[in-house]
């Protein structure tokens, strides 16, 4: 399709699962041609196409909140709501900027440059918004690596004590800038890849195809609740 004539993010709710790879797959070339010629961050970007398009397909923004936390990962998100022509201009003055900007467009809802900032804003969303008596969601994408920083942990800790309904999506991709360390990258990564966390899926999986009929969807199901 041609990303150019995008107006509106509205168009992905119909899209197939096949549509929506070969989508990403036009993003990508467009991220790696258009930032070859005015620089820009490739790397986070190219890591979150499939995942800003699912955001999209299965939220309804701006109604619904997406903050990013590492606001420089906000390319695909502006290619989906409207800006793809705009970016020959990134990060030139008058041009498109690098990072979300109220101003540019109401589907960017929070200015981000430090990391870690995220889930605070996050809360005071959804704080904000139960006071209005209003009904949207509030959806923080923050990565494995801002995850570590203070505030992000502090928010967390005050949005789990209010029970607010805030829809965290945690990218863990195992890397930021450089591979991370310490205890929760450890914890995630032995979440990931413990061997008694696989010998359960396998043993679950098996006995779940076992039973008749719905054994399969069953099967499909944890796996994507494992997801
Ligand atoms: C407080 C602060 N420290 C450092 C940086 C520089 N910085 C920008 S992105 C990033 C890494 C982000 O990694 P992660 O959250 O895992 O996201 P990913 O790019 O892997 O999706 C860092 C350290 C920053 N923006 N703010």
């Amino acid at each position: 399709m041609d990303l150019l004539k995008i107006k509106d993010p509205a168009f992905l709710k119909d899209m197939t699962i096949p549509e929506m790879e070969e989508l990403a797959a036009e993003i990508r070339k467009f991220l790696i041609e258009s930032t070859s010629v005015t620089g820009g961050h490739i790397g986070p970007n190219l890591g979150v196409v499939e995942l800003t398009i699912a955001l999209h397909h299965a939220f309804t923004s701006p109604s619904d909140k997406f903050i990013w936390d590492v606001g420089h990962q906000s390319y695909v998100h502006k290619i989906l709501t409207g800006r793809a022509d705009k970016f020959d201009t990134l990060r030139q003055q008058g041009g498109l900027d690098g990072f979300p900007k109220r101003k540019e467009s109401p589907h960017d809802v929070f200015e981000t440059g430090h990391s870690s900032t995220s889930l605070s804003a996050a809360a005071g969303m959804a704080i904000a918004r139960d006071i209005k008596n209003e009904h949207f969601h509030v959806v923080p994408i923050i990565g494995d690596g801002a995850l570590t920083g203070g505030m992000a942990l502090e928010a967390l800790n005050h949005i789990g004590d209010m029970g607010k309904e805030v829809i965290v999506i945690l990218n863990d991709n195992n890397m930021s800038i450089a591979p991370n360390v310490g205890a929760m990258h450890n914890m995630l990564g032995k979440l990931r890849t413990s061997g008694k966390f696989k010998r359960a899926k396998k043993d679950l999986e098996a006995a779940m195809k076992k039973i008749p009929t719905a054994g399969d969807k069953i099967a499909g199901f944890a796996e994507r609740s494992k997801r």
